[in-house]
């Protein structure tokens, strides 16, 4: 059952932000300022954080213009600007035309990145894909060895260079083997931690370079991946990485064991790029992609957590 994951992950911040919400809208009380400050603080408590301000502010103009009358109509209105938020669905994964679809991985150290690649790769190897997967971060030969076990424990092939070579010429490698191999999905981990801002950018750039030369468009995704467990600081990371590469969506790695899944609604609108999938364990199954309405289903759903 995909969806019993995702809801399973969110079970700690459902219980955050559901519980306050059901607990505050099951009193049936009056409309009022004071009602909504006491939601204001329940949103705040979800990690809904400028996104929770926003639809507060909303909620307050239309309470003022008389159009919210009741908590009913607040609950609803609610959902309706959360939804809003989160943006429409997107493809699972956006293919190139012809030729081998290249998904590059960026974001932090130990933010998930080499476990996403892995997961990914499976989910399109079970789709039906030709995969491979490409070690450009070289910088640990842990990291190396550590995407070669995942890709081994998966079967899927593996480009990798010694520890310290360039991760330009690893990826060049890379998309070399996927075209001359007929690869479906080519997909690159690279490293996280560098020194400066203009270390990491440099050599993101430089490997985009490399893939774009050999296949025109590539990479056709870039995904950024973040922590979840981190909330808020998580967008802040998001940030910076805007500004260092293009990035085509998020994946939400560590989704599993966090009260912090509301910062899910604020990336789409603080970021302008949509959360793709979501990472809920440590296993190369713990993953989905990510379904708005599905999400908010599983984070507003009140009815009380069963057991099985
Ligand atoms: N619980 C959980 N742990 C995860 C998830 N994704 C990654 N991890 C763990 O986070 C740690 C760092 O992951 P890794 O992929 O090495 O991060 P990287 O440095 O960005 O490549 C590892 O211990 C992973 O097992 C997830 O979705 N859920
Ligand atoms: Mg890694």
């Amino acid at each position: 059952m995909i969806f019993a994951r995702l809801r399973d992950s969110l079970r700690k911040t459902r219980e955050k932000l559901a519980g306050g919400l059901s607990k505050l809208f099951g009193l049936k009380r009056e409309l009022s300022d004071e009602f909504l400050s006491e939601l204001e603080a329940v949103l705040f408590a979800g990690d809904l954080g400028s996104t929770g301000l926003k639809a507060i502010e909303q909620l307050r103009a239309e309470y003022r213009e008389r159009t919210l009358k009741t908590t009913d109509d607040v609950r609803t209105r609610l959902r309706a600007l959360l939804r809003e938020k989160l943006g429409a669905p997107e493809p699972e994964l956006r293919r190139a035309a012809s030729g081998p679809t290249v998904v590059l991985i960026v974001g932090v150290n130990g933010s998930g990145k080499t476990t996403s690649v892995a997961k990914l790769a499976k989910r399109c190897t079970l789709g039906g894909k030709k995969v491979m997967v490409v070690a450009c971060d070289t910088f640990r030969a842990a990291a190396v060895e550590q995407l070669a076990t995942w890709a081994g424990r998966i079967g899927v092939p593996i480009i990798k260079k010694e520890q310290g070579a360039d991760p330009a010429a690893v990826a060049f490698d890379g998309v070399t083997a996927a075209l001359s191999q007929a690869i479906d999905v080519l997909i690159v981990d690279t490293a996280g931690r560098l020194h400066t801002r203009d270390d990491l950018m440099q050599e993101l750039r430089k490997v985009r370079r490399v893939l774009d030369k050999k296949i025109p468009g590539a990479p056709h995704e870039t995904l950024l991946v973040l922590d979840a467990t981190t909330g808020q600081n998580a967008i802040r990371q998001a940030e910076v990485f805007t500004q260092v590469v293009p990035l085509t969506g998020v994946i939400l790695a560590k989704l599993d064991g966090t009260a912090k899944g509301g910062a899910v609604i604020s990336i789409r609108e603080r970021l302008g790029i949509p959360v793709r999938f979501a990472g809920v364990g440590e296993t190369a199954d713990d993953f989905e992609p990510f379904d708005p309405e599905r999400f908010l289903d599983a984070l507003l759903e009140e009815r009380g957590e069963s057991a099985g």
